[in-house]
């Protein structure tokens, strides 16, 4: 379905694993800030509404998207966690330096989740105009933020599943 159609942050509220006792590193880009700072309420919200307890949320700031994987790297490095989510927002504007930042983050986050086995959560807007990310940032489109908490919940949920031994995973047991 186009995204002109649809809420992209609508999600089955009964199926999202309960987040109470695990902990989640959230960083946040200062750039764009109105709109990365409404990704964050939307995040926080819905890790609260899943049980997550504010002392569990380590939240610090980057300057800007490129910086999001090593600001990853710090928050993973200094407590225990589940997942960290990242927030961001890259506006197209008239040369490729979004291309340069969306693909180093998104290639930084891939590679550390997997060499330290922690999921990392890209939660980082990419659109063509400053409305777009309105509309992706508690507008007409949803929030990612809501979206990025959801995927960590349930990141977090397949790492604790696993631990558990359980045989098959992911498909509602
Ligand atoms: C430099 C820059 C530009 C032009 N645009 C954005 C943007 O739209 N969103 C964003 O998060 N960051 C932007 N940056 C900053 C870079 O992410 C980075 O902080 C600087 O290049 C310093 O490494």
């Amino acid at each position: 379905m186009a995204s002109s159609l649809k809420n992209l942050s609508a999600y089955d509220d009964s199926n999202i694993p309960d987040g109470n006792g695990k902990a989640f590193g959230i960083v946040v880009s200062e750039w764009n800030r109105d709109i990365t700072h409404a990704l964050y309420e939307g995040c926080v919200e819905t890790l609260e509404k899943h049980g997550v307890s504010t002392n569990d949320m380590h939240v610090i700031q980057v300057p800007g998207s490129f910086e999001l994987p090593a600001g990853a790297k710090l928050v993973a490095g200094y407590h225990k966690l589940d997942a960290v989510i990242c927030l961001g927002c890259v506006i197209k504007g008239e040369t490729k330096h979004d291309e340069y930042i969306n693909q180093a983050v998104a290639t930084g986050l891939t590679n550390l989740g997997l060499a330290s086995g922690i999921p990392m959560i890209f939660g980082v807007l990419t659109p063509n105009t400053e409305e777009q990310a309105r509309d992706r940032a508690g507008g007409k489109h949803g929030n990612k933020g809501v979206e990025a908490a959801v995927t960590a919940l349930r990141m977090a949920d397949l790492r604790k599943e696993l631990k558990q031994s359980k045989s098959s995973i992911g498909f509602g047991h």
